[in-house]
């Protein structure tokens, strides 16, 4: 076959060698399925007497072509070009490096033989997409390993190493080093016994456990709360229990095709192509980072600890600067805890190595050769400016100075220096280790080759960094802020705390806006509340209850009562915190609230702020919004987003129910400008992706 085909057949001896070549991923788009069915033509017809299929660059093969998902599927389909595989005459190998996923996986269950070179994973990563297998992976797989590693591989979507298929029988063999020279050597080995065929299908049904599928539905509910397809996924590997592999492929392919035409599949993959997305920046391309070898932080807190954490577990070495000893130890102490909790999570082998990259130091000169250096310091102006004009006097030139404020303003920052070009927010999420959202804060006066050595820190930080513009709040807490005000608003107006928390969670946040309050301590509240006040609309409402809880000293989960009294985290009602609310609705008009009217108008405040973030250039797309949320804020996944969920309910009708309120309260329901001209010419939040991107 010609060089530049997806697919080439050439001959090792006896030996067919089938090497799937369609970077970047070895996606099994429609030439490569193509390209396999006749390359099994050609093995069926000519006299190789074995062959193995490889993939050529980094991998095996991706899987299905994910941009062809929504569009009417072209034969050959891939399970029929698994089936295809398997019913070759002569024995063929798999021979596996690098992922092997979702349909990947499934090609190496139709061939007769598995070997994997070291590095190489297995996974069925469908139900990140809102899907299952649907190539015949869940009756092949647990024909091979019984019904439990299926169930989990194809529930939790999380790929499983060499070792462990080797371990459940997923594969035959596990060998190092090049996969086409370890397939053809397999190959030999197995002419020379005189293997034959050894379909996957024509195995006994795996036996079937009603109690495993029990426990496995009522742990996958729990687990993947809101989710159709893993449930579907254990629906599917059932049926192999009870159906021969005809059959079963048949009911996999009808459960994959409904969940194919499913709302779940469309956010979900809108979040996978926006993960993405969400980096590449015309403004970027092009643009090389600056050097990021040693990280400088200042302030040992729990931010600064955290961020610190965060460089070492990604093998930056880290000076943290203290005011004093006594302090640089307590951070060390926080970092060291930080890094112990990563290895019982199973995310370490060896805290004390990566320990090893962390000094600490009380005088700025300890920062002269670092790279880059992030201030987590009191959220206060005048402490800020302080410390970046220390910083400006010892850093060395190039090197650049980043703020985690969470909302001051990143400019006037930049202007306490005599190098504002090379300044810059990052604002981590707590715990700044674990979280994986990163807002990349840019004032104007930002070269682009910082803003890009951001985004490259975010990539060695295995985080989601996301461009912002700045103003209070940045894009996440700016729209929070509406979001919550909603609530307060719906309180105000006849809703309970506990009805508002239970109709968001059921929308499929892990949380509601109150218990959110309990967990962060609802002197969070207050005292932005207070910050804000000298500038506060008079059209804007306070939520004067909650600034009583305050004084009352209810500040939620650390002091045991807020929104919920706590039994350790168990947290009840708090009726208590009725009578404040029943004085501050006093002479406002009162109704009752459906769960679907609570979504509604939580969701609507998210969507309008989201559109005036984006109007105003803070965000530079929809998708960026939708990325914030998902990463820092909770937002369900299999939503894809809040912008996804507004296209997807229409725009015309938001629009009208924001105009309807706006009625009663102008001044918090102003439609979004951007909301109003995408009604007017007919366009969505997705349109606006597709023109920016
Ligand atoms: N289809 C189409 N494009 C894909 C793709 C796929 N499966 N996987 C990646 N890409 C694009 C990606 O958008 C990016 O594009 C580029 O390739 C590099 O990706 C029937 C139905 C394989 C581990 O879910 O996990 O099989 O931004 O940056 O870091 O049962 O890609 O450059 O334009 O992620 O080296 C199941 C998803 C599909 C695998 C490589 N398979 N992909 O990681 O590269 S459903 C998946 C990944 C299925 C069957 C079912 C990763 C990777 P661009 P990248 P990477």
């Amino acid at each position: 076959m010609p060089n530049d085909q997806p697919v080439r057949y050439d001959r090792h001896g006896e030996i067919a060698v089938i090497t799937v070549a369609n970077p970047p991923v070895n996606a099994l788009g429609l030439a490569v399925r193509q390209g396999l069915w006749a390359a099994m033509d050609r093995f069926d017809a000519d006299d190789a007497r074995i062959a193995v299929i490889v993939g050529e660059g980094a991998l095996f093969l991706g899987g299905a072509d994910i941009r062809e998902f929504g569009k009417p599927p072209v034969a050959p389909h891939l399970p029929d070009v698994c089936d295809r595989i398997e019913a070759a005459v002569k024995p063929v190998i798999a021979a596996v490096h690098g992922p092997a996923l979702g349909g990947g996986c499934e090609v190496a269950l139709g061939a007769h033989y598995r070997l994997a070179v070291t590095g190489a994973r297995f996974g069925f990563p469908e139900v990140h997409l809102g899907l299952i297998p649907g190539a015949g992976g869940s009756q092949r797989m647990p024909r091979l390993t019984g019904v439990a590693p299926a169930l989990e591989m194809m529930c939790s979507g999380a790929p499983i190493s060499a070792p462990r298929a080797l371990e459940i029988g997923l594969i035959d063999r596990v060998a190092e080093g090049d996969p086409r020279k370890a397939g053809i050597a397999y190959a030999g080995e197995l002419l020379a016994e005189g293997a034959g065929v050894r379909r996957t299908g024509a195995l006994p049904c795996p036996t079937h456990d009603a109690a495993a599928f029990a426990e496995a539905r009522a742990a996958w509910a729990k687990k993947a709360k809101g989710q159709v397809a893993p449930l579907v996924a254990i629906d599917a590997v059932e049926a192999a229990t009870r159906m021969d592999l005809a059959e079963g492929i048949k009911e996999e392919r009808r459960l994959f095709l409904d969940l194919m035409q499913t709302p779940q599949r469309a956010g979900m993959i809108h979040a996978f192509f926006n993960d993405r997305k969400v980096s590449k920046l015309p403004e970027l391309q092009g643009i090389s980072p600056r050097p990021l070898d040693r990280i400088g932080v200042i302030g040992g807190g729990t931010m600064g600890a955290g961020i610190a954490t965060a460089c070492l577990l990604a093998g930056l070495p880290v000076t943290l600067i203290e005011r004093d000893a006594a302090s640089a130890d307590k951070a060390r102490a926080t970092i060291t805890g930080n890094l112990d909790a990563a290895v019982k999570r199973g995310k370490l082998k060896d805290a004390a190595a990566t320990l090893s990259g962390l000094s600490t130091a009380t005088d700025y000169a300890a920062l002269s050769d670092v790279d880059l250096v992030i201030e987590a310091v009191f959220e206060d102006m005048g402490v800020k400016k302080e410390v970046f004009t220390q910083l400006d006097a010892v850093l060395k030139p190039g090197a650049i100075l980043a703020t985690n404020t969470s909302y001051l303003d990143v400019t006037e920052i930049a202007a306490a220096t005599s190098r504002p070009q090379d300044v810059i927010g990052l604002h981590f999420f707590s715990p700044a280790h674990v979280m994986k959202l990163l807002e990349v804060v840019v004032p104007e006066t930002t070269a682009k080759d910082v803003t890009a050595t951001a985004f490259a820190l975010a990539k060695r930080l295995k985080k989601t960094a996301v461009k912002a513009g700045v103003c209070d709040g940045f894009i996440g807490n700016r729209i929070l802020a509406t979001y919550r005000g909603a609530a307060d608003r719906m309180i105000l107006g006849g809703a309970t705390p506990w009805e508002i928390d239970a109709a968001i969670k059921d929308f499929g946040l892990p949380m509601g806006p109150f218990e959110m309050g309990d967990l962060a301590g609802l002197d969070i509240g207050f005292m932005t509340r207070a910050r804000k006040a000298a500038t506060r609309d008079p059209r804007d409402i306070v939520p004067i209850w909650a600034d009583e809880m305050y004084h009352k000293g209810w500040l939620g989960q650390k002091t045991g009562q807020g929104y919920y009294t706590y039994e350790g985290r168990k947290g009840t009602p708090n009726e208590a915190v009725m009578p404040l609310i029943e004085t501050a609705r006093e002479g406002r008009p009162q109704q009752a609230f459906t769960p679907e009217m609570i979504q509604r108008r939580y969701m609507a405040a998210m969507v309008n702020e989201a559109a005036k973030v984006v109007g105003e250039g803070i965000a530079a797309r929809p998708l960026d919004v939708d990325v914030t949320l998902l990463y820092g804020y909770g937002f369900p996944r299999w939503r894809g987003g809040p912008m996804l969920w507004a296209d997807t309910e229409g725009l015309p009708g938001l629009l009208a129910d924001i105009q309807g309120w706006a009625k009663d309260d102008p001044y918090f329901w102003q439609p979004a400008p951007l909301l109003e001209q995408l009604v007017a010419e007919g366009r969505t939040f997705s349109d606006l992706n597709e023109a920016t991107s």
